[in-house]
């Protein structure tokens, strides 16, 4: 299992280019703001479910950039036919990686669904996203950080996040502005 902190440190280290990234609601966004704040972080403070669907729209609209969808597994599971569109539109420049600690976290720790037998990547591949991904360890995640500046095709990540709520790092909460500051970063990248 790994750290949650820790793992989206890893997966932004670097040179981000052209990589946006759209994080689900509550934990993934205050481990993107931790990560270092960014012109390329979409912050979701609400929509839960939407993540996948407002990170697809970014991918279709602007075929230059990449879109990293990080999200929760509750997100996810709360949006899960969003995967059946993804499958469909095959998007090439759309990833979609599940911070999945089998609980909604930033609610006081409930488990999930991903608890109880519900496996997001097979979710995944059956609704036709063919490059998966299911990592629990360093190397798996520096596999998908080099990904994440690389592919080409639709790739979706469950990454096994260890049960943990580390303190919250509260980015820019006006929708306008982060709405601005995405428009900036787009319009600079093409
Ligand atoms: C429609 C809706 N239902 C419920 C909530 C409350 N809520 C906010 S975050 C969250 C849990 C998210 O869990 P997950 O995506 O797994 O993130 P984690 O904190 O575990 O990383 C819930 C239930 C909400 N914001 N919106
Ligand atoms: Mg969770």
């Amino acid at each position: 299992m790994l750290e949650r902190r820790a793992a989206m440190t890893t997966l932004l280290a670097g040179r981000r280019d052209d990589l946006l990234v759209v994080p689900g609601l509550g934990s993934t966004t205050w481990d993107l703001a931790a990560a270092g704040d960014d012109d390329r972080n979409f912050y979701l403070w609400g929509a839960m479910g939407g993540a996948v669907m407002i990170g697809l729209g970014l991918a279709l609209a602007k075929p230059a950039l990449k879109v990293a969808v990080i999200t929760g597994d509750g997100e996810m599971l709360m949006g899960l036919g969003s995967l059946a569109t993804v499958g469909v539109q095959r998007p090439q420049n759309l990833a979609i990686v599940v911070f999945d600690n089998g609980l909604y976290g930033e609610t006081g720790m409930q488990a999930s669904h991903t608890q109880s037998g519900v496996d997001l990547v097979a979710v995944a591949r059956g609704c036709g996203i063919e490059h998966v991904m299911d990592l629990d360890d360093e190397a798996g995640l520096q596999n998908l950080a080099g990904l994440l500046r690389t592919f080409e095709r639709p790739v979706f990540a469950r990454v096994k996040i260890a049960p943990q709520d580390p303190p919250r790092v509260l980015p820019v909460k006006d929708g306008v502005e982060i709405k601005q500051r995405v428009r900036r970063a787009v319009e600079k990248i093409g």
